[in-house]
């Protein structure tokens, strides 16, 4: 009784080292690098995947600028020198805008880019 209980544990301690062993490694994550300037974004488009993580970066090239995708319930502040980043798993396909939440000056009203995610 008790070996076969010894047993069974040792088999439940492979099949977990074994489901272990089988995970993928996690890939490198996707980095986008987007630079924003009074008063846009470069890209000012970007495609992402439904289901794959991604990581926009971004830098300004000029004034403190912000990034803001309600959609996606992320934003951010661009301070000049100090890169920004914003991690973002899509989870829903569609086009969704993007937009500068800080004032940067005359032309902030419509700065702003799309997020296409494809399925
Ligand atoms: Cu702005």
């Amino acid at each position: 009784m008790k070996r076969r209980a010894l047993l069974r544990g040792a088999a439940a301690a492979l099949a977990a080292a074994a489901g272990f062993w089988a995970l993928p490694a996690r890939p490198q994550e996707k980095v986008i690098k987007i630079t924003a300037r009074r008063f846009t974004y470069l890209p000012n488009q970007v495609t992402l995947k439904k289901g794959e993580p991604v990581v926009l970066e971004f830098a300004s090239a000029d004034v403190v600028m912000g990034f803001s995708a309600p959609d996606f319930n992320v934003r951010a502040d661009i301070v000049p020198g100090q890169p920004a980043r914003v991690r973002l798993v899509p989870d829903k396909v569609g086009t969704f805008p993007y937009i500068c939440d800080i004032f940067c000056g005359d032309g902030h009203e419509q700065m702003g880019g799309t997020i296409h995610v494809v399925a």
